[in-house]
């Protein structure tokens, strides 16, 4: 199977980290295309940043569904346009925050969310009551590592990561950790290996999900909430989505 694996923001080494981890958890049969957009945020960290991305966004899911792709992961833990780009698409599209949220919960009664700003707090804790997980999160907590220092980490961002990781424990109570940003992902095997607990990161999450959907034959609805959008002109920069 193909699947579209979306960076929504503008980092191409953010988008070749990702595609390592995608990669390493795919089957072999599986051919994961990575995509970056070419115009927006190079680090999605608010919901300015989010919205000035979710355009970019939509027009790379348009583009694999014209390269016929049977999935699409939206990589970005904010999980960016999932509805609209459910919307656009035939083929599954998963959010990685709603995929490791999912994984999270097979495994644990209890599991915390370690992620990058403060200031992305709520976004999490938004999700997290969207996706009906709230009562089984022990809480979410912040490194105040910004998203583009994930790219090259060094010893002293990754000792806070694990720190806080630690606190989701001890303190919270976490029984699993899920990682909050798409840019964490090749940390994954180190932080399991030193921590002793499942940490689940999204990016492999969504791929295992997307695997499991086209393997069972399973699209997104075209019915209600997902169906096709509204036919009507667009006009400007967004004319091509006239229709
Ligand atoms: C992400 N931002 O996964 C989110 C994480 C965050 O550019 N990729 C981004 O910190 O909100």
């Amino acid at each position: 199977m193909k699947i579209q694996l979306i960076n929504p923001n503008t980092s191409a080494d953010m988008t070749d980290t990702m595609a390592i981890s995608a990669r390493a958890s795919a089957l072999s049969s599986t051919q994961i295309i990575p995509s970056t957009p070419e115009h927006g945020p190079k680090s999605i960290e608010c919901a300015f940043d989010e919205a000035i991305a979710s355009a970019a966004l939509l027009d790379l899911i348009e583009q694999g569904k014209q390269q016929n792709v049977d999935a699409h992961i939206i990589a970005c833990f904010g999980d960016p346009a999932l509805d609209a780009a459910r919307e656009l698409a035939d083929a599954p599209v998963i959010g990685i925050a709603e995929a490791a949220f999912q994984m999270a919960s097979l495994i644990s009664y209890r599991f915390g969310v370690v992620t990058t700003l403060s200031r992305t707090l709520p976004t999490s804790e938004h999700l997290l009551s969207k996706y009906g997980h709230q009562t089984h999160c022990s809480g979410v907590r912040a490194t105040d590592i910004p998203v583009l220092a994930l790219e090259n980490i060094d010893n002293k961002a990754y000792q806070l990561l694990k720190t806080e990781c630690l606190a989701a424990m001890e303190e919270d109570g976490a029984e699993a950790i899920v990682l909050g940003c798409a840019g964490m992902s090749n940390l994954v095997n180190k932080l399991s290996k030193e921590l002793s607990i499942p940490i689940i990161d999204g990016v492999s999450a969504a791929v295992k999900l997307a695997e499991s959907l086209h393997q069972l034959g399973l699209k997104t609805s075209k019915t209600g909430q997902y169906g096709k959008r509204i036919s009507k002109p667009f006009i400007g920069r967004y004319a091509h989505w006239t229709q």
